[in-house]
């Protein structure tokens, strides 16, 4: 079987309600939808969220990137030589969500050509997992409001909690709400997206000590890499790695030097191939890992969900798969469901999933 084409289709979903957080903030999705194909008429899918806050990329460069310099390196290999792939792939420096989506692309072939989820091809361990919400900024009040509905409607108990505001105070102000409205029973864990100073973390780390938070997410820059590994030696929590380790020599270095004790893993910027390295790197060092949201859609989470539960170190906590609750629509014929807290593994070939026709045809940008 050979690569015979790669389509690279920009398409914009609205959200119902913008997702804000310390690094930017989220009102469409603009993403990129890509398409494998083959000479044997197997075509797999993914999408790619552009994310420029924190990447660089944009909807028009992973369109460019994909078209240009991607797929010409491409074509005529085999969906099976998935390390000639990634070789012709680290060609070129950066681009994570273009390289993720088609790397997840071949494997959703892998799949329907072997005829068994992708899922069950990268592990198996699960079919479903605990899904976590992220609760972006907001008054206090609003963001309980929204964790509450959440519980009430989908069963979630796990919630990652947007910080990274200044004053401090607003966000330590949010989460002894949260704590206070929700109970001990729920898991809370913070992320400040690089929003406050090693200094302005610590002390807001020690203000919500009595909180029983169990992560807390880039809460300053690791590029301060003294304050940063200051903070994490102090740090009474797990402090999880996401934008500062995007791949596995990040991983390495952030770990290694101090500045990190956990990981984010993204299949929506290290795809499947790169995640399972991220992920046996992790366990390796006897390093905790949380599935991340990259906000993806309906596609990216159903490639969360599939490398999350294939393995057990991934699927041990609730994974981030609950943003695309927000979007007005999505492109899935059979939409994503998330009951009693968790989410399946879609069931089928591949990814499991497939694109409606119709809502692509009225969300693409470049017809
Ligand atoms: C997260 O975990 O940080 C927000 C920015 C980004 O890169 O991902 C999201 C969620
Ligand atoms: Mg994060």
């Amino acid at each position: 079987m050979k690569i015979t084409g790669i389509e690279s289709i920009p398409f914009a979903i609205p959200y119902r309600k913008p997702l804000k957080f310390a690094s930017g903030e989220v009102r469409t999705a603009e993403h990129v939808l890509v398409r494998v194909h083959t000479d044997e008429g197997l075509t797999g899918t993914a999408e790619a969220p552009p994310r420029p806050y924190t990447y660089g990329e944009t909807q028009e460069s992973i369109v460019a990137v994909i078209d240009r310099v991607f797929a010409p390196q491409l074509l005529g290999l085999s969906p099976l030589e998935r390390e000639r792939v990634h070789e012709r792939l680290d060609r070129t420096v950066g681009n994570p969500t273009a390289k993720a989506a088609v790397d997840m692309a071949l494997w959703d072939i892998l799949g329907r050509a072997a005829g068994r989820p992708v899922s069950a091809l990268l592990g198996g361990y699960t079919d479903r997992m605990r899904v976590s919400h992220m609760v972006g900024f907001a008054p206090a009040a609003r963001m309980v409001a929204e964790a509450e509905r959440i519980r009430d409607t989908y069963g979630i108990t796990t919630f990652k909690v947007k910080v990274g505001r200044l004053p401090y105070t607003d966000d330590v102000e949010a989460c002894r709400a949260l704590r206070q409205a929700l109970g001990p029973g729920a898991e809370l864990y913070i992320d400040g997206n690089r929003g406050w100073s090693a200094a302005e973390s610590a002390r807001a780390l020690r203000e919500m000590d009595d909180l029983g938070l169990t992560f807390a997410e880039e809460l300053c820059p690791a590029d301060d890499v003294l304050g940063r590994r200051w903070l994490v030696a102090r740090s009474p929590i797990p402090f999880i790695a996401d934008e500062s380790a995007t791949r596995a020599a990040e991983v390495t270095r952030e770990l290694l030097g101090g500045s990190a004790t956990a990981i984010s893993v993204k299949t929506a910027r290290t795809g499947f191939t790169a995640s399972q390295r991220v992920l046996h790197q992790c366990e390796g060092l006897g390093v905790e890992v949380v599935m991340g949201n990259q906000i993806d859609g309906q596609l990216g989470t159903a490639c969360s969900v599939a490398f999350g539960a294939a393995h057990r170190s991934s699927a041990r906590r609730a994974g981030e798969l609950s943003n695309f609750l927000d979007m007005t629509d999505d492109l899935l014929a059979e939409p994503l469901r998330i009951e009693n807290g968790t989410l399946r593994v879609p069931e089928g070939p591949g990814l499991g999933v497939r694109v409606d026709p119709e809502k692509l045809a009225r969300y693409r940008q470049d017809r």
